[in-house]
This record gives C-alpha cells, sequence and structure tokens, in this order.
C-alpha cells in the first residue's frame, strides 16, 4: 500500500510550513511536476490529474474548473427523486464536506446515500503511478470510509471512468453519482450545495430551510467572492504554492480574510445578517479543518481561529470523531 506521506501538502497545514518544509516541498511538487511535463521549456499547466499538477510556472496554484457539470431538477434529465443519487465524499475535503451539512441540514440523508473514500490517497491503479482517493476493500479496514457500494469501484478515478471513459482530469470529491444511468451529474460542490437546497424540497424533511434565501443573495454572493478566494481555495493557493511569492502572497489574503470574517462576526451571529445562509458553511468546513492543524502546532503559528466565530453554524458535521490524518499525511 502506497500513502501520500512526503508529496502531498496539506490545505491549512501548508500555514505552518517552516521555511526549510517549503523548500522540500517545492522540491517535491517541481519534481512531479517537470516529469509530467516532461521538458522544462513546456508551459508547466497542464491537463490536471491532482492537484500537485495544477501549479503555472509562475509557482501558483491555479485551481482546475470542475467538468461535470449537469442539474438535478424537478424535471428533466435528472429528476430529484429519492434513492436515485448517491454522494461521494472524504471527510478530509472541505468541498465534499458542504454538501455532506447541506444533505444533514435538509433532511436528505435518507433519499441520497454517501459513501467517504479513505482519508489519504494511495495510487489508484498498479498499471501507473497516480495518486487520488480509493476506497478500503472492506468496511473495517479504516473509520468513516467504506467499499464503493454501487459499481464496486476500487477509486474515484474509476468512478470517473465509468461516467466518461476517455476521462482524463482530476477525479475529484465531491460527486452526485446518477445510480441510474451510472454517471456523475455534477462534481462542483458549489452547485451540488443549490440543487440540495432547492431542487429536493419534495422529499425533503426540512423544505422550509433555504440557505440561499432571494433576498440575501447579493450579500451571500459577496461573502461567497471573498471567502471563496481567499479562504476556501485560499488555503490550496498556500498549501500548493511552488514558489516562495505566491505563497506569501495567498498567506496575507487569508489571513486578512479571515480578519474581515472576524470583524463581521463580532457584530453579528452570520455572515449575512441574522440568519445561517450558504455562506456560513462555505465558510465554517474550511475554518473546522484549519484549526485541526493550528491546534496542534500552535508554536508555529501567530494566529489561531479560536477567537473566530466558529458557533456560526449549528450543524454537526461529525469531523472531529472521523478519521482526520495528522498534517503530514493529508492529502488533496
Ligand atoms: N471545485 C471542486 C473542487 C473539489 C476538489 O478539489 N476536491 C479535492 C479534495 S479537497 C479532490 O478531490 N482532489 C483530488 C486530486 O487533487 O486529485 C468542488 O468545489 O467541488
Amino acid at each position: 500500500m502506497i500513502t501520500t506521506r512526503t508529496p502531498t501538502l496539506s490545505t491549512a497545514a501548508s500555514l505552518l510550513l517552516t521555511h526549510r518544509h517549503r523548500i522540500l516541498a517545492a522540491r517535491t511538487l517541481s519534481v512531479s511536476v517537470s516529469a509530467a511535463a516532461g521538458s522544462s521549456s513546456i508551459p508547466v499547466k497542464m491537463t490536471a490529474r491532482s492537484a500537485l499538477d495544477e501549479v503555472t510556472d509562475t509557482g501558483a496554484f491555479d485551481r482546475s474548473p470542475s467538468t461535470f457539470r449537469s442539474s438535478v431538477s424537478r424535471d428533466g434529465r435528472f429528476p430529484a427523486v429519492a434513492g436515485r443519487y448517491h454522494l461521494y465524499v472524504s471527510y478530509a475535503c472541505p468541498w465534499a464536506s458542504r454538501c455532506l451539512a447541506f444533505l444533514k441540514l435538509k433532511g436528505l440523508d435518507h433519499a441520497i446515500g454517501v459513501t467517504a473514500v479513505k482519508p489519504i490517497f494511495e495510487r489508484t491503479k498498479e498499471s501507473d503511478e497516480h495518486l487520488g482517493w480509493v476506497f478500503p476493500a472492506a468496511a473495517d479496514e479504516e473509520p468513516g470510509a467504506e467499499p464503493d457500494p454501487l459499481n464496486g469501484a476500487r477509486s474515484v478515478r474509476e468512478l470517473y471512468e465509468i461516467a466518461s471513459s476517455n476521462y482524463a482530469g482530476k477525479p475529484t470529491v465531491p460527486v452526485l453519482w446518477d445510480k441510474q444511468l451510472k454517471t456523475v451529474v455534477n462534481n462542483e460542490s458549489s452547485e451540488i450545495i443549490r440543487m440540495l437546497n432547492a431542487e429536493f424540497n419534495g422529499i425533503a424533511r426540512n423544505p422550509g430551510l433555504d440557505l440561499y434565501p432571494a433576498h440575501l443573495r447579493a450579500s451571500i454572493d459577496e461573502a461567497n467572492e471573498l471567502v471563496y478566494d481567499a479562504i476556501n481555495n485560499g488555503v490550496y493557493k498556500c498549501g500548493f504554492a511552488k514558489k516562495q511569492g505566491p505563497y506569501d502572497e495567498a498567506v496575507t489574503r487569508l489571513y486578512e480574510a479571515l480578519d474581515r470574517c472576524e470583524e463581521i462576526l463580532g457584530k453579528r451571529r452570520y455572515i449575512c445578517g441574522d440568519q445561517l445562509t450558504e455562506a456560513d458553511i462555505r465558510l465554517f468546513v474550511t475554518l473546522i479543518r484549519f484549526d485541526e492543524v493550528n491546534l496542534t502546532t500552535a508554536d508555529q503559528n501567530t494566529k489561531l481561529c479560536i477567537p473566530f466565530e466558529l458557533t456560526v453554524c449549528p450543524v454537526s458535521i461529525n469531523h472531529r470523531s472521523t478519521p482526520f490524518t495528522s498534517s503530514a499525511t493529508r492529502s488533496c
């Protein structure tokens, strides 16, 4: 079994990297990137097979867009019916955890199944070196993770290959899977949460809960823009930066945005006013991981999230009881 102890950087953990660690990480990334590029004269950014490939020649992390963008709706090709869809997640992944939070809050867990992968990347196939999310072979192999109950896939990569035989992009989680058509409906969390919020109300236990209400949309969109770029994706920009400049820039923007959130939440309970919205959940799932790392290595960091208003979201996503791997071995 091969794990990714050396080559992968955690997201929040990367904020804690010492200079020595950063040089080591930069070397590791440059090996994987230049090996994939074949030559240093070829632009580094190419079709990414993993987040480790998503680094430009300036050394900055540059996320590729998600590829499966269909929608579940109350009618249409993917109707919102109970039992048809399945969510594949990693508990280590904040994007997947947004979807889990929506699933629970909307009361849809009876209608949409969930399977979690193992929390650390492994080789996805014997025939090549690709590292990614894999399922355990047995239910007792890894707490919280389960074998794929629908397709018997060994990896998330295999799911994407079932959906599209020539898929050459990143096999990411979350995946909203259609059991009937055996395909990925959507692999973009910002869109999956909107579907869970609005499209399944006919079968949701909490149909009245609207986390993207019309009267707050402008404010939610504005908050999302700040939080996505500087915090949600910002921790990845820190974690996967290959050069000191982009890393420093990302860290500065991250802490400025955290300060801004603290300022807002110092005055009111929720990011967009007096009610819980999508914006709170999108922030929360990143912050909760941030502290998991910072608290254990507090001596390396000047600021913790603890003073931030972490009670914004009453949902219990249960991350702390799931296997959360140490900073050195985190994947994604
Ligand atoms: N834009 C996507 C991003 C999902 C994403 O990047 N997921 C990471 C886990 S945190 C992943 O699966 N990475 C696989 C890889 O890098 O190979 C979303 O929001 O759903």
